[in-house]
């Protein structure tokens, strides 16, 4: 039942972006190489052999971008600084041309008085710390503290919100686990060490922050809901152990100080792995934040892998399960449910895993104002005949996730903000320029920008505080 979305006057409306797949210009201003440039110049890592040595060339393109961004109204913005501008080996002093560059910008929004927000970690690590075991090294927490400290000297006076890290469940089991993003490994014992550090690196970067800003910090969780495929018990397990996985492995260290005791008994035999927790880590992880911030896309539907072929026969799509890796471990399987919508890139679409989620964030572990800071879909957009970008299926999809943060609103969750992903198109990662999730249409070859139909939709939206 569509309801009466209506938001408060303080609600935050935003867009946000990361730095390595906007920002091109990987040879400017000092910037050292990062994972990023490494892996997407390896054969065969991403689609097409796409890279972000151009991507959406936002470092020439600042200007017009910021206008973009505030042609949408009141909003904020979020987007990430890229650690290789700022310490090009990924310590040591700053680059002050780096520096540099995100202090126009910084000053750019708040001269057209859009909020800045800052992410401080969103997967471009220095490629020199990887070299030196990149973030299986608990250095790289210690590291990661001394660079938040340099950020926040240097733009801290001018920027509204700070995320740590943006989902660093990609950064420990797609970048160590699963091998699909940098730096490529698929190795679960690397992925744990990872998952550890990068909480840790949340908490040196946070005491960082609070010893130079006022402004609120938070870290930006992929919490995904968990769906068991059917009632029986090895689905149901599947999808408690998934959710384990992805969803509690970040959640119980920041809110509780503890591993999942499942995971913990799960992973056992995995060495190193969790050993990499000492004495005392956990009570500075689960140190208190200011706001937690989630990124929901979608719903997960889960199966045991020995009920594959169940699945098939009661109508899932089902793809041949992983033979090595994080999710081969696992043991539990996504399967698509062919009848749901989808977006353009065959993510399936669940408003209601959005209410779901806030719902439980608030009910099991935190009552702190909760951002949605990354909710869109990709689609298979392009320019038309009359040059405009017509995108009815993105406009339908943020309706739809709008009005099911609403619902969760309305049932009493304390959700602050709602930031659609993305402002441009972008670099998807290992998916190169094969998804177009921006409300900004790019023409790489040009760098054009077109603002779609979903940018007019959304402020209008903004305009209104509701829904049109
Ligand atoms: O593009 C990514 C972003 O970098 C992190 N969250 C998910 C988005 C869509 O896949």
């Amino acid at each position: 039942m569509p309801n009466n979305a209506k938001f408060s006057k303080a609600f935050v409306w935003g867009t946000a972006t990361a730095s390595y797949q906007i920002e091109g210009a990987v040879r400017a201003g000092g910037r050292g190489t990062s994972i990023w440039d490494t892996f997407s110049h390896t054969p065969g890592r991403t689609a097409n052999g796409d890279t972000g040595d151009i991507a959406c060339a936002h470092y020439d393109h600042v200007d017009e971008d910021l206008d973009l961004i505030a042609g949408l109204g009141r909003s904020a913005y979020r987007f990430s600084v890229a650690w290789s501008r700022i310490q090009p080996e990924g310590k040591g002093p700053a680059n002050q041309e780096g520096l540099d560059f995100y202090r126009r910008l910084v000053d750019g929004l708040r001269a057209r008085r859009v909020a800045p927000v800052v992410t401080l970690y969103h997967w471009d690590l220095p490629q020199a710390l990887e070299d030196a075991g990149g973030w299986t090294a608990r250095d790289t927490a210690e590291r990661f503290g001394e660079y938040a400290a340099i950020v926040a000297e240097a733009l801290g006076d001018s920027v509204e919100m700070w995320v740590t890290l943006n989902e660093p469940w990609c950064v420990a089991w797609l970048g160590y686990g699963t091998g699909e993003h940098a730096p490529g490994y698929a190795d679960v014992s690397k992925a744990l060490m990872a998952n550890h550090h990068t909480l840790l690196a949340h908490a040196r970067a946070s005491e960082a922050l609070r010893r130079t800003v006022k402004a609120p910090v938070g870290i930006a969780l992929n919490v995904t809901p968990m769906i068991p495929a059917s009632d029986h018990e090895l689905d149901i397990a599947a999808a408690k152990r998934a959710d384990g996985f992805q969803n509690r492995l970040f959640l119980d260290p920041l809110f509780w100080g503890t591993y999942p005791a499942d995971m913990v008994e799960h992973y056992s035999s995995h060495k190193p792995g969790l050993d990499a927790v000492r004495p005392g880590d956990l009570e500075e992880i689960r140190r208190p934040m200011d706001f937690l911030a989630l990124n929901y896309y979608s719903t997960n539907v889960m199966a045991d892998v020995a009920r594959l072929d169940a699945a098939k026969q009661a109508g899932f799509e089902v793809a041949p399960p992983p033979t090595s890796g994080a999710n081969a471990d696992l043991g539990a399987a996504r399967v698509g449910r062919v009848y749901a919508p989808h977006t353009g890139a065959r993510w399936e679409v669940d408003p209601s895993g959005l209410t779901g989620l806030l719902v439980r964030i608030s009910e099991e572990y935190t009552s702190l104002p909760l951002y949605v800071t990354e909710n869109g879909s990709a689609e298979l957009d392009y320019a038309g005949p009359d040059g405009q970008v017509h995108d009815p299926k993105r406009i339908w999809y943020l309706e739809q996730h709008l009005r099911a943060l609403h619902a969760a609103i309305e049932r009493g969750v304390n959700v602050r903000g709602y930031f659609v992903w993305s402002l441009l198109d972008n670099f998807e990662w290992a998916h190169g320029f094969s998804m177009r999730f921006g409300l900004v249409f790019v023409d790489y070859p040009t760098a054009k920008r077109t603002p779609k139909d979903s940018y007019r939709w959304y402020r209008q939206v903004i305009a209104a505080n509701a829904l049109p």
